[in-house]
């Protein structure tokens, strides 16, 4: 019989910890599925935030390193400088890269590292209890935004595609989201793409993936998804922010 369904040989066998209708396993795998693809599994090297996701080094069977409360961007800087001809990508919250480690992130995108942020986008800080992030929307309500977040005591949302996209350093930016098969296809299209553009040595990639947290948005996992679609996308468009002149063909 035709095998159409495998586990990549990039995870390991541990099952994920995370909560259900969580969908940092879904990008997982398909970081791990990109990296069977590309045939690069002695090559990848990835960085764990701290947040829910930490433990991917324990999911991802390739060279991981962890680094520091928002630093990711900056370890993997040193890691590509030493290591140029390996993918280096870090795998990081939105707390963990848009608030707590923002000057690593703009800076490693404005020097034009060679280097992939994956950048998980569910709007909370949810290892710590769902405080709110930067990109919580407004009104959302959140542990620490408990009327829902208002503009003129909690600022504006953090949109960080838009926001890197003027730095002449970054090479690729596309926000995908994975809130139904289709959409998660597109998502490993760009995982795929940013890799391919890191490869060819373009500047810095980051692809931005909208993520359902239900256990912080107080959700069941399938309305935590239509949430995501119908709030958190009018808010955060998808698409590619900025591509390189010439197209890489994946
Ligand atoms: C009381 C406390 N404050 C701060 C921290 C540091 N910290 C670790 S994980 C985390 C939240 C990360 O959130 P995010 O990056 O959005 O990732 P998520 O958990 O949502 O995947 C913070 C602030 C901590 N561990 N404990
Ligand atoms: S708290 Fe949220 S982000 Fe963390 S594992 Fe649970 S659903 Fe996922």
């Amino acid at each position: 019989m035709k095998k159409i369904f495998t586990r990549p040989e990039a995870l390991t066998d541990l099952p994920f910890h995370y909560c259900p209708g969580c969908t940092h396993g879904i990008a997982h795998r398909l970081v791990a599925e990109v990296i069977d693809e590309m045939d690069i599994y002695e090559r990848a090297l990835g960085i764990a935030p701290v947040g829910c996701s930490v433990f991917i080094y324990n999911y991802l069977d390739i060279d991981m390193y962890q680094a520091a409360h928002g630093r990711a961007p900056a370890v993997g800087t040193g890691i590509k400088r030493v290591l140029p001809d390996r993918l280096v990508f870090t795998y990081q919250g939105d707390g963990d890269a848009a608030a707590i480690g923002t000057g690593e992130l703009v800076h490693a995108a404005a020097r034009g590292e060679k280097i992939t942020v994956l950048f998980i986008n569910n709007a909370v800080y949810a290892m710590t209890g769902g405080q709110m992030a930067p990109t919580t929307l407004l009104g959302q309500k959140t542990t620490t935004t408990p009327y829902g977040r208002d503009k003129d005591a909690n600022g504006l949302p953090v949109k960080v595609c838009e926001m890197l996209a003027p730095l002449d350093g970054s090479a690729y930016l596309a926000r995908v989201s994975l809130h139904n098969p289709k959409h998660i296809m597109m998502a490993k299209k760009a995982i795929r793409k940013a890799f391919e553009v890191q490869m060819r040595g373009d500047g810095f990639t980051l692809v931005e993936i909208l993520s359902s947290c239900p256990t912080n948005w107080g959700l069941p996992p399938l309305e935590a998804l239509k949430w995501l679609e119908e709030k958190m996308i009018p808010y955060y468009p998808l698409g590619e922010y900025k591509t390189p002149a010439e197209e890489v063909q994946i």
